[in-house]
């Protein structure tokens, strides 16, 4: 054990208490005999690397190319990704892809490049592979936005998988995004970042790294053009980045570079070129399009650990509606279970779970629940007796049950990796539909073993169906939150086919968006927190997960009434907006922090009830496009350098800009603008972009920019939909869409486009359809006019 694994492992004691931590370091022990006996020891190893082409056979879009020592096969697909795999890599199968590999492209082709090396051709986007195996993908006006040197691996002697490393150049210009959740980003600095889904053991700040969710996803931004990289493999790895420098025309360029070890799977690697638009829908036709979630889950939550008893519920719902305040979902957390054990109620506490449920559906509020993995060990309890005579956990090298140490103690873990046991865990949520939950809160699932030298999770001998093929927990581990994920998600389409499930879920890998979102974890409560929250929810967004969102005011100890409003104050635009803290943590309820606090919050949550009907219209056009709701600054202008460096503010769909206040005591906030005109929502003031601006940030707001010509859908004071029209500058155009809400189930909405033009010095607003024009149906409020 080394000295920080020491420290951490009394850390995970001081939390959990004296008899959890004595089964933790036990249950370390016990990790560490089980990986002994059941990984095979790292023995003498053989490197390898691809060596001279030898020629190439064309395929279905493009072919192979052979080299003495590998093998690359490339291929185009319809829509214009890019794959390519090594030693006979293909696609399949794959855990991050929505179904069967898409079609490839029947007109790319596969010829001769030069100096002996081959290309494969397409309408958007040319692959070329050196004669050693370097891959470079060109723009097709053949500027270079990624060059992959040829790959290393390293074999053992005694057979086996090889790990491998990827070494890759990107232009001097380029920055890096995205790699799942990461609290140090949005834009990932020089660096190392690992790639193994880890729950850190207590509240983090911007320097944690890994968290949770980890994806080898990188969005890579340079002048030349945008493009993402995904390698397929779920092993555990780290890639470093490095960013170029430019030699602005005195010196010279250095390139930005990647390097990318994996300790397994296969290589290979989908690449998506094009704006960033184009980027993230092909790669959500690729991985799946985001769940939308019911419109109620794009209102306000209130969660808490250690509500502890329904009355206590009572209490806070009482408290949001004795002050007009609006509440559309209530979170119980860990301590509503019996003993700790998922899947019940702890009947003392909540005696009428049922009946408080249908109370607040009443007043448009639903509950949501926690839903934890680990499985209380202990003969007797119904789940587990229910679990191992199904076959349902996850089992050692000698077939022996692993035990982990969770908060109900001994725990056993579903092995979510194999299609049997998630129709097993999927049917259980019909206990939790029947308590009346609408909602479903996946924690732990990284997962979690407080077993804390070293690592807090399964060993990594731990054996996995990996659906049918069969392996261990080194490759299952990074996927298990998503195979959960997935079993939650067809368990509540099997029992409730009628309504769209909502469920976000702490850990998960490529693809998660196909069965719902996530949120922050357990962000350190503090300005650097509210920081990193926010990078969480961008960089996820570019990775194809749009629904996230923080703990508003960090999940452990006290923010000041001041950080607490600014965290409350961003979260309103955020996908999920979700106040939540630990079980000793000081209080979360906007009223909490005094008058002038309870006033300014009060603003925010009926901004974000206003802008329902928006959320709405963005969560739609997440699932049919893949653009998140939560965007860069630079998601329109990619090329514009100062924009990709600007990490404070973002875009909320295309209509709105958001400068949240990330700093203590500031009341005011410089952004820099993309290209054309702004209006402060509050003031209509109006700015010119591209360029810095300095915007008022008092306490009471922060500074919320809409684009001339947007057409924005908000929710009238009668509750009904309207248009907030932004003038268009002068002599444009503005457009807008909206995407009315059909209701929580599977009903395709319609969608209305509007437009805005100038008229003889009046703004008309008009829908376009089929038949051409025509008056809009909804109400009509033009701003930004100016002082009349
Ligand atoms: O070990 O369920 O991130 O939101 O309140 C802590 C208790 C377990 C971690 C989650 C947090 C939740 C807490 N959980």
């Amino acid at each position: 054990m080394d000295g920080r694994g020491l420290v951490r492992s009394v850390k995970a004691v001081g939390v959990v208490g004296a008899a959890q931590g004595v089964r933790a370091v036990r249950a370390a022990w016990r990790r560490r005999r089980t990986d002994a006996a059941g990984l095979p020891a790292r023995g003498a190893e053989r490197a390898r690397v691809p060596g001279p082409v030898t020629g190439a056979d064309p395929g279905p879009g493009g072919g192979v190319i052979h080299f003495e020592r590998s093998e690359l096969q490339v291929m185009v697909t319809a829509a214009g990704a890019v794959f390519w795999g090594w030693d006979g890599a293909g696609p399949e199968p794959s855990y991050a892809l929505a179904g069967r590999c898409p079609e490839p492209d029947a007109r790319a082709v596969l010829e001769p490049d030069k100096d002996g090396g081959w290309r494969v051709v397409a309408e958007r986007v040319t692959v070329a592979v050196s004669r050693h195996g370097a891959v470079e993908v060109r723009t097709p006006g053949g500027v270079v936005l990624r060059r992959d040197l040829p790959p290393r691996w390293w074999e053992p002697l005694e057979g086996g998988g090889a790990r491998w490393v990827q070494r890759s150049e990107v232009a001097a210009d380029a920055r890096f995004f995205g790699l799942g959740g990461r609290a140090s980003g949005p834009r990932l600095r020089d660096g190392t970042y690992r790639l193994w889904n880890t729950d850190p053991g207590r509240a983090f700040g911007p320097a944690e790294d890994p968290l949770y969710i980890t994806m080898p996803v990188q969005m890579v931004v340079a002048d030349a053009g945008t493009h993402l990289a995904f390698h397929d493999s779920t092993w555990d790895g780290t890639v470093v980045l490095h960013e170029g420098e430019d030699g602005a025309g005195s010196g010279h360029d250095r390139a930005g570079s990647c390097e990318l070890r994996m300790a397994g799977g296969p290589l290979r690697c989908w690449v998506v070129v094009g704006s960033p638009a184009r980027v993230l829908h092909v790669w959500t036709l690729l991985t799946g399009a985001p769940a939308v979630p019911p419109a109620w889950a794009l209102g306000h939550h209130h969660a808490r650990w250690g509500f502890g008893s329904e009355q206590e519920v009572r209490r806070i719902v009482a408290g949001y509606k004795e002050r007009g305040l609006p509440l559309d979902a209530v979170h119980l957390d860990i301590d509503h279970y019996d003993g700790h054990r998922v899947f019940t109620v702890d009947q003392e506490r909540f005696p009428t779970l049922p009946a408080l449920a249908e109370e607040l559906r009443r007043d448009g509020i639903r509950l949501v629940s926690i839903v934890d993995p680990a499985v209380k060990a202990e003969p007797g309890n119904a789940l587990y007796d229910a679990g191992t005579a199904a076959d349902a956990f996850v089992r050692d090298a000698s077939e022996r049950p692993v035990l982990g140490v969770v908060w109900p103690g001994d725990a056993v873990y579903p092995d979510f990796t194999d299609p049997r046991v998630r129709e097993w865990w999927g049917g259980l949520y019909e206990e939790r539909l029947r308590q009346g939950f609408a909602g479903f809160w996946h924690d732990m699932n990284e997962p979690v073993s407080f077993a804390a030298f070293g690592e807090a999770t399964l060993p990594r001998s731990a054996r996995h169906a990996l659906d049918g093929r069969g392996g261990d927990h080194r490759e299952a581990h990074n996927v298990y939150g998503l195979c959960m994920a997935r079993a939650g998600y067809e368990g509540l389409r099997a029992l409730r086919p009628q309504e769209r499930p909502f469920l976000f879920s702490r850990s998960g890998w490529v693809g998660m968006q196909r069965y719902g979102g996530t949120w922050s974890g357990d962000v350190a409560t503090g300005w650097p927190g509210l920081r990193a929250s926010l990078s969480l929810v961008l960089g996820l967004g570019l990775c194809g997960v749009p629904y996230s969102g923080p703990d508003v005011g960090g999940f452990d100890g006290s923010p000041s009434p001041e950080l607490y409003l600014r965290w409350f104050q961003l979260a309103a635009y955020l996908p999920l907006f979700r106040t939540h803290a630990a079980l000793r943590a000081g209080r979360r309820e906007p009223w909490e922090f005094g008058a002038e606090v309870l006033e300014h919050a009060r603003v925010a949550l009926a901004e974000r009830r206003r802008l329902l009907p928006y959320f709405v219209t963005l969560a739609h056009l997440a699932r049919r496009t893949g653009a998140p709701y939560v965007r860069p600054l630079w998601w329109g202008a990619p090329e514009d350098r100062a924009l990709r460096n600007c990490e404070d503010a973002f875009l909320l769909g295309d209509c709105l800009l958001v400068a949240p206040v990330l700093e203590r005591g500031a009341e005011r906030v410089a952004v820099r603008l993309p290209h054309g005109r702004w209006y402060d929502t509050v003031t209509e003031e109006a700015y010119e972009g591209p360029g810095q601006v300095l915007l008022e940030a008092p306490l009471s707001r922060i500074p919320v920019l809409a684009r001339a010509g947007a057409v924005l859908p908000v929710r009238g004071d009668d509750g009904g939909l309207e248009l907030e029209v932004w003038a268009p500058a002068p002599g444009r155009k503005g457009r807008g869409l909206v995407v009315a809400d059909a209701g929580d189930g599977w009903e395709e909405p319609e969608s209305e486009r509007y437009t805005a033009r100038w008229k003889r010095g009046r703004v008309v607003v008009e829908r376009e359809g089929d038949a051409g024009r025509s008056e809009p149906s909804r109400p009509v409020r033009v701003r930004g006019l100016g002082p009349a």
